[in-house]
């Protein structure tokens, strides 16, 4: 495909067919590059895999920088480029120090003495270090302080982006070095903020407004390549979200003899002949410093018969002549200078022949290349999971920017070689501007960095923090179970009148009701023999509105009877009284099992005439008012009761229930003669602890941040459930979006723009979090979950939404592990144990559903309560199986006590 061109024309010292025979070997079809793209993807693939990394070819060197330009990066830096002998036309910027500031570009170009190539390391960049002196000095700024980006262009393992371990390589530059030549340089500061390889800044200083632009290339002196890969398949390094740029390496692709039925005769010659022979065979094929070789090989070949001393010198034949030599104007006229230059008198037939070779060398070094960055792109495509890829590629170096036709054949084969991908050339404006792009995107992610780390600090928790939160609890339940004290504590601690938990003789039938969480639940529970199944429930699900939990008392309970009705309905129940369980989630002070005082509403409700109210008594008036049926409420508990009876039916040691949903809280086996508030000495009862209103005396004042001060203000209930609104469901949300706010206003997300949406209360829900954490799911799906907030949404930003989330909801289950291992160390210490072994049933939206919170509560609970083995249990039929487990246990004891 590519070098059937060759027409005849005088017919000078070179047959046709011996023209064709010695350009054969360079000639590859599409299928041949098709195959070179192949195992480049294998290649890539080894690099990237932490397991065979090691001794891959194409090394894929994470190159630490995270994102590409999005047109915010501002500042002033300085850029120093080292590099072997200048390969540079006069157009392009040279190298050495430059200063960037707002694309404006002041650069100063000593060259490089050759002799520092070969020599000791630390002279080259002592060397390096006086030209940026002596440049910064040239400048006359005031300026003392400056960041620099250092574009080192050789295979560099990076720790950091401004962390790198130099490995030697090829074009001319052996010697090795460190980053760490600068410092103080006589009066100036110099902090390296970066250090890229030449294919990263050349992928930086693309426009950022000409779309994304990923992928770098450069075909200069040497070749190399490198793109934004998916963080999470770059396996050598932590981060695993977002991107990463990967510096490919390429140029030892075949190092392993991948190319060699692509390799020619004359490849293997100048192979043996170069300062690394078996190394670098695809950037030998492609790169400025080896073209000239290649072409001297062939024309050795081809002139055989008449061999000059120059011809047979090795680098006698240069890039810039063979770039000069296919231009199709003035290339026969250098190709017949540059044959005399090596003493050989030629022919028009010779110079023509001498330009079909450069050209061929070329074309064949274009479609390698092709092959090469048509495996990159496909890679992305596929690595992202598209279907189809759009993206620039920033291209620069000699060989692509004198000749007309790489850049040409380059796009056409890309396009032929990667269908799927929508690829644009473009021509790079030098690395420079991309250095400066990479410092000053550096320097914007290092300052973001600082920003979010003082926002986000005021929620990391230390374990000291964690056991004070333990002791602070602590101190609370001992408060709340002494009755001269109990008025004073937060946590109120009451007596919920269950003394003994299920002992599987219960029997019946029971309607159980579940008001208080996500959904209202009517159930009805067969309480049968294991044999005959155990507990056997039937349920329906209600929802109450916004303004039936918010609207007079009797209209909720009008409500709650309606529900009734229906469920009992739908059971062709009506007529039939069954003792009622009634699980009411909201702190009540009881007197008997049956009765209940509402203290407060919490969570999103607000009923009015209800709080001092006995809840019974209006559920009771609610049911005369409807007439529907009867009601026989024999029993009122807490949702937290409810679920630790319910998994203490399964498991006879679970003595704490709790509850991490829409809120939270807690209860116990306490032991009766610690209950202040109750007489008894004997025994046990359980305690619901109510510890959602933890710190509303003011006790955890230390642990609010400003954001759950303004997420407490605008709550329908401020100064109260302080604890809960750190922990629970209702609030993580409004959490996360009061400090995404906060983020934004600062610049460190969405550029700086919130979406109205992003303004409304409560629209950021916690179920949210859940989903944004998952670890299955991609950031892909984190972005569309923002783009429904009519936010605009970066890789990056996506990347911080989900930290924000992450420390947002490590808080709450930390919090929430503190609290359960005081009241775990409560029970051990009440019955003088070394060791405790106690089972909590668990129960709410948040703790099952969030995919970290259960596990980040349990690793609290083992920290800070070390001699507890806690199990966790999840309870399956919720809290209202506990409910009428609860009625038949007073049922029972009730026929007791009538036999
Ligand atoms: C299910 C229980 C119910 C409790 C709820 C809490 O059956 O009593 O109130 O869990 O979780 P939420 O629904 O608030 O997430
Ligand atoms: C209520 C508790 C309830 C908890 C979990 C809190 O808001 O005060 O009674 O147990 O939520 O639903």
């Amino acid at each position: 495909m590519i070098a059937n061109h060759i027409k005849p024309h005088h017919q000078g010292l070179v047959h046709l067919h011996n023209m064709q025979n010695s350009l054969q070997p360079l000639c590859l079809s599409l299928e041949t590059l098709h195959r070179v793209k192949g195992r480049m993807l294998e290649a890539m693939e080894r690099g990237l895999s932490r397991r065979t990394h090691s001794h891959a070819t194409v090394r894929m060197l994470p190159a630490f920088i995270r994102s590409t330009p999005d047109g915010t990066g501002k500042g002033q830096a300085v850029g120093a480029q080292g590099w072997g002998p200048s390969l540079y036309p006069p157009q392009a910027p040279p190298p050495g120090p430059v200063l960037w500031s707002a694309l404006e570009l002041r650069c100063q170009c000593p060259p490089i003495p050759a002799g520092l190539w070969l020599g000791e390391g630390s002279h080259l960049f002592a060397f390096l270090a006086t030209c940026l002196w002596e440049f910064l000095d040239g400048l006359h700024m005031p300026q003392t302080d400056f960041e620099l980006g250092f574009s080192f262009p050789f295979s560099c393992r990076q720790t950091r982006l401004d962390q790198v371990s130099a490995s030697p390589g090829p074009a001319g530059g052996g010697a090795g070095g460190r980053g760490g030549w600068l410092g103080s340089l006589g009066r100036y500061h110099i902090k390296v903020v970066a250090v890229v390889n030449d294919t990263t800044g050349t992928m930086m200083s693309c426009d950022a407004n000409a779309g994304p632009c990923e992928v770098g290339l450069v075909v200069d002196a040497g070749t190399n390549s490198c793109f934004m890969a998916e963080a999470r398949h770059v396996e050598v390094v932590e981060e695993s979200e977002g991107r990463m740029c990967v510096v490919t390496e390429w140029g030892s692709f075949g190092d392993d003899g991948a190319l060699n039925d692509v390799l020619s005769p004359y490849d293997h010659q100048l192979d043996q002949a170069s300062l690394n022979p078996g190394r670098h065979r695809f950037e030998k094929m492609i790169s400025g410093l080896y073209l000239g070789e290649i072409v001297r090989h062939i024309l050795t070949e081809l002139f055989s018969r008449r061999t000059a001393p120059a011809l047979l010198t090795k680098g006698s034949v240069q890039i810039q002549d063979i770039l000069e030599i296919t231009d199709e104007q003035f290339g026969l006229a250098t190709a017949r200078r540059v044959l005399r230059a090596l003493g050989l008198e030629a022919s028009d037939q010779d110079c023509f022949n001498m330009q079909q070779v450069c050209k061929a060398v070329c074309i064949r070094a274009a479609g390698l290349c092709a092959a090469g960055l048509a495996a990159i792109v496909s890679h992305m495509c596929r690595s992202r999971e598209l279907s189809r890829l759009k993206t620039s590629v920033a291209v620069d170096g000699v060989v692509f920017r004198a000749h007309a036709k790489f850049s040409q054949t380059l796009q056409q084969l890309v396009k032929q070689l990667a269908p799927e991908c929508d690829v644009t050339l473009v021509q790079a404006e030098g690395s420079s501007k991309g250095i400066g792009m990479v410092t000053a995107v550096a320097s914007r992610l290092a300052a973001q960095r600082l920003q979010v780390n003082q926002t986000l600090g005021l929620l990391q928790l230390l374990p000291a923090s964690l056991g004070t939160v333990q002791a602070l609890l602590r101190q609370e339940m001992e408060l709340g179970l002494k009755k001269e004290t109990n008025a004073r504590s937060s946590v109120r601690m009451l007596p919920t009148y269950i003394c003994a938990t299920p002992d599987g003789s219960e029997r019946g039938d029971f309607l159980a009701l579940d008001l208080g969480g996500t959904n209202f639940r009517v159930l009805l529970v067969k309480v049968g023999s294991w044999e005959r199944g155990g507990v056997q429930i039937v349920s329906e699900v209600y929802s109450i509105p916004p303004h039936v939990a918010q609207g007079p008392g009797s209209q909720l309970f009008d409500h709650i009877v309606e529900c009734i009705a229906d469920f009992q309905t739908k059971q062709g129940m009506m007529g039939q009284t069954l003792p009622l369980g009634f699980t009411f989630s909201f702190p009540c002070q009881q007197t008997s099992l049956d009765q209940g005082i509402l203290l407060s509403w919490t969570k999103g409700f607000n009923a009015s005439g209800c709080v001092g109210q006995d809840v019974v008594k209006l559920l009771r008036e609610a049911v005369k008012r409807k007439n529907h049926f009867a009601l026989d409420v024999v029993a009122i508990v807490n949702d937290t009761v409810g679920t630790m009876m319910s998994c203490g039916y399964d498991d006879p040691s679970c003595e704490v229930g709790l509850i991490v949903g829409t809120g939270t809280n807690a209860c116990y086996m306490e032991e009766l003669r610690n209950v202040g508030t109750l007489a008894g000495e004997e025994g046990r009862m359980c305690i619901n602890m109510e510890w959602g209103a933890f710190g509303d005396n003011g006790c955890l004042d230390a642990f609010f941040t400003p954001f759950d001060r303004q997420v407490d203000e605008a709550s329908l209930n401020p100064g109260r459930q302080r604890f809960e609104k750190l922990i629970s469901g209702m609030y993580l949300g409004e959490i996360v979006r009061r400090i995404l706010l906060e983020l934004t206003d600062k610049g460190c997300l969405f550029r700086g723009h919130p979406s109205p949406k992003l303004q409304t209360p409560d629209i950021f829900q916690t179920k949210f979090l859940s989903s944004i954490e998952s670890d299955g799911l991609a950031l892909r799906q984190v972005c569309a979950i923002l783009e429904e907030l009519g936010l605009h949404v970066s890789c990056e930003d996506s990347v911080l939404v989900r930290e924000v989330c992450q420390v947002v909801a490590r808080r709450a289950a930390q919090l929430c592990g503190a609290a359960v291992a005081a009241v775990v160390e409560k029970i051990r210490e009440n019955r003088g144990l070394e060791q405790l072994a106690v089972t909590v049933g668990v129960d709410g939206t948040l703790y099952k559903l969030h995919p970290h919170f259960a596990q980040q509560v349990q690793e609290t609970v083992r920290q800070l309560a070390p001699c507890c083995s806690v199990t966790f249990l999840q309870s399956e039929d919720g809290s209202g199986k506990g409910a009428a487990l609860i009625a038949a246990v007073a049922c029972r004891v009730a026929r007791h006590q009538r036999a």
